[in-house]
């Protein structure tokens, strides 16, 4: 018996080609009111959904193949009862489908009214691929024009076919995920509460050679239609972009755009393995890069740098003597492109522009998921900081306790930043012990933390942290408070003469 196949796509996308084999290999196509012009204005033989159903498409549209003819000949299984039953109705098998849905996601994407997103939630489009991908056995399912050509083989094994319908019901479930979290808001505002089922639409936006290590595959994903600073910045010299060099290169940048939008002069930010190193502000990108530098000139090397200003031939100079594998900067100038292109063949110098719609959602993998948030992007002016010593912090500790807490916001926890000056001079990140992170920080900055001041992310359980800075001579803290301990800790600052700050807002970055 001649084979069916039922096209009804709203990205015709490859249709007419496919149409074309499939005739050829002696299929009857049938389709809906769109897919059925575009084939027969191209000459391929079809019939109108409308001629099996004996009825027309109605309610504009939204009625079209929501009809047992169709159905019938999707879901029978192929054996004498059912091929029976559906004979007796007159029915015959469809023994092909393929659909593509409604685009929703593109409507609700450029901001269509909310009448016209409703109106493109595909009703009978999934319900076809559902009804197609339940009787695979039987029935080819196909939801991707990259699948076309496997449906024109002489024979599609039961696994192809299987792994067919797994594809189908994973398309529609994004589908519905997508609708749902249109439906519960999540699309414009910030969410105050995450809704129960995310859209997770993924598309590959960079191929890199290979994950955090060689042996490990790797690729880069754009979430949506989200615009990422790093995702889409213009490579303007150097190798491609690797996997670590990504991840770095991003961390980098947040930070640098959030201390741009509170400090008044030019900043630079160095990240090594996620965790910034070197972080300064000063009056030009030259000056800010050799602070940061400065900060910590072994873990500098192989580091990833961020700048908020554009990089010139002198700020390209200054980087002359020191390993670096990314510069991401608002602009480069042509000469200093010239010369890093010349001097530094191997380092990635990227031009990314300030995020417009970056993701407000902040992702964790976990085997099988991930655990989701939104993102950490409460700015100073927000906070209430609380001096809770005797001693008030100096017009410059303000300066520096500020751009201290940016610095560490931005470094995993736990973590202890010590500034001076617009510079880390210390920096004690990703310890398993917040002492651990403080002692790392102290040693760092050496002499340095005379007259210095501290930044922690998270609260102080003990008094330890105080002491340890007040012996190095670090003269003010900035932390959230909100330990059970917090009037020993206030004690030892008075007894030691330090100021304290409590800002009552932790940044864990775990
Ligand atoms: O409006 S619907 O939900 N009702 C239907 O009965 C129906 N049948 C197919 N949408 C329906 N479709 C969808 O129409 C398909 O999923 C496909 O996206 C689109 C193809 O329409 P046309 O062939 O008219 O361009």
């Amino acid at each position: 018996m001649t084979k069916r196949a039922l096209l009804s796509v709203s990205d015709k996308t490859g249709v007419v080609e496919f149409a074309r084999a499939l005739t050829a290999r002696g299929w009857d196509i049938l389709s809906t009111g769109g897919t059925f012009q575009t084939l027969q204005g191209a000459g391929v033989p079809v019939t109108q959904v409308s001629d099996v159903t004996g009825f027309p498409e109605m309610l504009g549209g939204r009625v079209k193949t929501l009809h047992p003819a169709i159905h019938g000949g999707i879901l029978a299984r192929r054996e004498a009862g059912h091929l029976g039953e559906l004979a007796s109705q007159g029915y015959g098998t469809i023994d092909l489908v393929c659909v593509n849905l409604y685009p929703f996601r593109e409507t609700v994407a450029r901001g269509a009214p909310f009448a016209e997103v409703l109106e493109n939630i595909d009703i009978g489009g999934p319900a076809m691929i559902r009804s197609a991908a339940k009787n695979h056995a039987g029935v080819l399912v196909l939801v991707d024009p990259a699948d076309y050509a496997l449906a024109l083989q002489d024979e599609v094994s039961a696994a192809e076919r299987q792994r067919l319908a797994a594809k189908a019901y994973r398309h529609t479930s994004e589908y519905d995920a997508a609708i749902t979290a249109f439906l519960e808001g999540e699309s414009d505002e910030l969410p105050t509460q995450l809704p129960a089922t995310l859209d997770l639409h993924l598309t590959r936006a960079a191929t890199v050679r290979y994950g955090e290590n060689p042996h490990q595959p790797g690729a880069v994903y754009r979430w949506g239609n989200a615009v990422g600073p790093v995702l889409d910045a213009q490579v303007v010299a150097g190798k491609p972009m690797s996997f670590n060099n990504y991840a770095d290169a991003d961390a980098a940048w947040a930070l640098c755009q959030e201390l741009a939008a509170q400090e008044e002069g030019a900043v630079c930010v160095a990240v090594k393995h996620g965790n910034p190193c070197g972080v300064a502000v000063a009056p030009s990108v030259a000056q800010a890069w050799e602070r940061a530098r400065d900060a910590d000139t072994l873990s500098v090397f192989g580091g990833v740098v961020a700048v908020s200003r554009p990089v010139d031939f002198t700020a390209a100079q200054a980087m002359k003597g020191t390993f670096l594998e990314v510069l991401i900067a608002p602009d480069v100038t042509p000469d200093a492109v010239e010369w890093f292109a010349a001097k530094k063949p191997d380092l990635r110098v990227l031009v990314a522009a300030p995020a417009q719609n970056v993701s407000r959602l902040d992702v964790r993998p976990l085997a099988g998921g991930f655990a989701v948030q939104e993102r950490d992007l409460r700015p100073w002016d927000d906070l209430c900081p609380e001096v809770v010593t005797q001693r008030q912090p100096t017009e410059a500790e303000w300066a520096d306790l500020r751009f201290a807490w940016a610095a560490v916001k931005f470094a995993r926890s736990n973590a202890v930043a010590i500034c001076k000056g617009g510079v880390t001079v210390g920096l004690g990140a990703g310890a398993v012990s917040r002492i651990w992170a403080a002692e790392r920080a102290v040693t760092n900055a050496g002499e340095q933390a005379r007259g210095a001041v501290l930044a922690s992310e998270a609260f102080f359980p003990f008094d330890d942290v105080v002491r340890l800075a007040a012996s190095a001579g670090v003269s003010a803290i900035l932390q959230p408070g909100g330990a059970k301990r917090d009037p020993e800790v206030i004690a030892a600052c008075d007894e030691l003469g330090l100021s304290m700050v409590f800002t009552g807002s932790r940044h864990f970055r775990h």
